[in-house]
């Protein structure tokens, strides 16, 4: 059936996106239209899969029902009133929030780099207010290969050119160390360091997974040095690797959990630093705040998400079908698949660069229906919802397998 004249294509909308959009995307060609669970439609009816879940924001798949509904509720009843007033929804979001994660506080932000900006705000006037350190001379190590967001502080401390180039002068104040690496960080930490910053998974370089112990390693290296233990895990969290926090696989505790993405349940922008009464407790009034941080509407959808996270099911359904991902990629290695790194729903596949590249693979897999991101070079990313069923993930490791192997 062809479409109405008034509803343009997806070739007319792409091209229409051209001279109007700013070109900081190499999008995949497929316009979509519509979507449900792990599955969007295109302009033209074309269904895929969707293997990438918006970067780990739709851990919960697009427009889970409760989700939607907790969204519905709270538009027809408040979405706004900056934190110039209390409202009826942040006490319990931040309740729910802080006993997820078994941390004191929260700092409600939107998105994830905000949080990520916030945190390197707090651990400063923490150091500089309760672990004495001069003023302005605080700093924070950080891992090489690191993704934090887009801000300038934050590709300040990016190991990444393509992030950097072209946005100086950078915000001073940070130390590089290679991830995986205790002993680095060991010698970058002294007293001046307010906090440590890393990934417990690194996501965008690759779903790369530290040796068992490096987590403690950190934890015990950062309370022997009187600095915090700040862990990002606005792209590992939330039931992607099989625990609320990817932290729990070594049952770590870290001063300050950064989280986003899946926060917001692939509605609206949602993130928080959550953290000990004593790092949060440096913030006074009129020092820090966000036009929308907290807002009601978010608040509202973030409670609905935790309280999806509560029940332990999806973090139950990453680890199961979690083996089902691994046991297929494992098959596929030596067929096209070089290595590959997974934790929970989450993997980092490594795909021969003589099958293609990333994106190639990506156009390939998008024309057997299926949806995924490169990150780097050949590897590309997958991380579907959690709630996808046995039979989606076979088919989409079927699809892999057609086309790096040939
Ligand atoms: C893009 C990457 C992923 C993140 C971690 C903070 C943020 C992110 C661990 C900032 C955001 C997004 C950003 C998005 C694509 C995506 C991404 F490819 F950029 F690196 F997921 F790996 N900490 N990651 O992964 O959160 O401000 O975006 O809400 O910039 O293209 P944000």
């Amino acid at each position: 059936m062809t479409a109405p004249a008034h509803v343009r294509g997806s070739a007319d909308l792409i091209r229409a996106e051209e001279p109007v959009l700013a070109h900081n995307y190499h999008p995949l060609p497929v316009v979509v239209a519509k979507a449900e669970g792990c599955w969007v439609e295109d302009v033209e009816g074309r269904r895929y899969l969707d293997l990438l879940a918006g970067y780990s924001a739709l851990n919960f798949g697009h427009r889970h029902p409760a989700l939607i509904e907790a969204a519905h509720r709270q538009l027809d009843r408040l979405t706004l009133t900056s934190r110039a007033f209390h409202h009826d929804r942040l006490a319990g979001f931040a309740e729910r929030l802080t006993a997820l994660t078994g941390l004191d506080m929260v700092l409600p932000m939107n998105t994830g780099a905000e949080a990520v900006e916030s945190a390197v705000k707090v651990a400063r006037k923490w150091a500089y207010e309760v672990k004495g350190v001069p003023t302005d001379r605080a700093t924070i190590v950080v891992a090489a290969d690191n993704f934090h967001g887009r801000t300038t502080t934050i590709v300040s401390f990016s190991t990444d050119e393509t992030a950097r180039a072209g946005f100086g002068p950078f915000t001073p104040g940070f130390r590089v160390v290679p991830y995986n690496d205790l002993a680095a960080m060991e010698a970058a930490v002294d007293e001046t360091t307010a906090a440590v910053l890393i990934e417990p998974i690194q996501g965008e370089a690759g779903v790369v997974i530290p040796d068992d112990g490096y987590l403690t390693g950190v934890r015990e290296l950062t309370r022997r040095a009187g600095c915090l233990f700040v862990a990002d895990e606005i792209q590992s969290g939330l039931g992607r690797t099989g625990r609320t926090l990817a932290v729990e696989h070594e049952g770590v505790r870290p001063d300050v959990v950064l989280l986003g993405k899946a926060l917001g349940g692939g509605i609206v922008p949602v993130s928080a630093v959550v953290a000990t009464r004593e790092v949060l407790s440096v913030l006074r009034p009129g020092e820090h705040g966000s036009t929308f941080g907290g807002n009601p509407l978010a608040a509202a959808v973030g409670t609905a998400v935790v309280e999806l996270l509560e029940t332990g099911e999806y973090q139950a359904r990453a680890i199961r079908l979690g083996g089902v991902l691994r046991d297929g990629l494992t098959d596929l290695v030596g067929r096209g698949v070089t290595g590959f790194r997974a934790r929970g729903l989450w993997a980092g596949v490594d795909v021969d660069p003589a099958v293609g590249s990333g994106r190639e693979v990506g156009e390939r897999l998008l024309r057997e229906g299926v949806l995924v991101k490169d990150t780097h070079g050949s590897t590309i990313r997958l991380a579907p919802p959690l709630t996808i069923t046995e039979e989606e993930l076979g088919s989409a490791l079927a699809a892999l397998g057609r086309v790096v192997s040939g």
